[in-house]
């Protein structure tokens, strides 16, 4: 059983700020990481107050890249910066998390579709490992570098890896319908669209619209829930709302 897993950056910094770690929601997290009995887990963590705000500042997302040596360092090594705090905790807490970047493991093609070699991961899960992957920069074909959301990182891994579980810990609860209530399942997209923004909303760098599309096409259910929801997840539950396109 492989589980992949994305702590969302809201939720392990703070939003206000410059690379600040919410310490009380990352401690919790990490606790119930720590309590937690799942084999072959795989981490990716988002940007938060570290990757947004530098990439903001030289104008880089998914689409717009750059061939600016000192954004590259800048933007990824916030996002080291992020990644060693929160593989630490980790480690303290005796989870055997170790640092995946995801800058030297992927690339974008000239269309923008993603490669992630995960020769890496595979090999740390055997051998017993929680590696951690994070939002980065990585090369695209055309344009320098550019973004990699972490939810891009999850829907790659969960394909290459053949996932059997899928987790999105956001800052909401759930996917919410237009009076903010959590919607518990979601098989296709059209019937939710209308509370997610429309098909036709373009946000790519991780809105919910984009992260339910892309979930709706994994081969396995994925459960999108806040922190409250976290240890019933590792636990094998369905908190929040649950996305599975599969069919019957
Ligand atoms: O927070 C973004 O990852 P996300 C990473 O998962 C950077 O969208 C470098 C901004």
């Amino acid at each position: 059983m492989t589980t992949v897993l994305k702590l969302g950056g809201s939720v392990i910094t703070e939003k206000e700020g410059v690379e600040k770690i919410h310490d009380p929601r990352l401690g919790k997290a990490v606790g119930m990481l720590a309590d937690a009995d799942v084999s072959r887990l795989v981490l990716v963590h988002g940007g938060g107050s570290f990757g947004h705000h530098h990439a903001s500042k030289y104008d880089v997302s998914t689409t717009d890249g750059t061939h600016d040596p000192d954004a590259v360092l800048d933007i990824h090594e916030a996002m080291k910066r992020l990644n060693e705090v929160v593989v630490h905790r980790l480690n303290k807490a005796g989870v055997p998390a170790v640092p995946v970047h995801t800058l030297s493991t992927a690339s974008r093609d000239a269309e923008g579709a993603l490669t992630l070699c995960t020769t890496a991961v595979e090999t740390l899960l055997a051998e017993g490992f929680v590696p951690v992957l994070h939002g980065d920069v990585i090369a695209h074909e055309g344009k320098g570098v550019t973004v990699v959301s972490g939810d891009e990182i999850v829907t790659a891994l969960a394909q290459s890896l053949d996932a059997d579980r899928v987790g999105i810990c956001s800052g909401v609860p759930g996917v919410l319908d237009e009076s903010k209530n959590v919607i518990t399942e979601i098989t296709d997209f059209e019937s939710v669209a209308p509370a997610l923004g429309g098909s036709e909303t373009t946000d790519v760098s991780g809105g919910m619209a984009q992260k339910v599309r892309e979930l709706l096409e994994l081969g396995a259910p994925a459960d999108i829930f806040g922190l409250d929801g976290l240890a019933a997840f590792l636990a094998g539950e369905a908190p929040g709302t649950r996305i599975d396109g599969r069919g019957d």
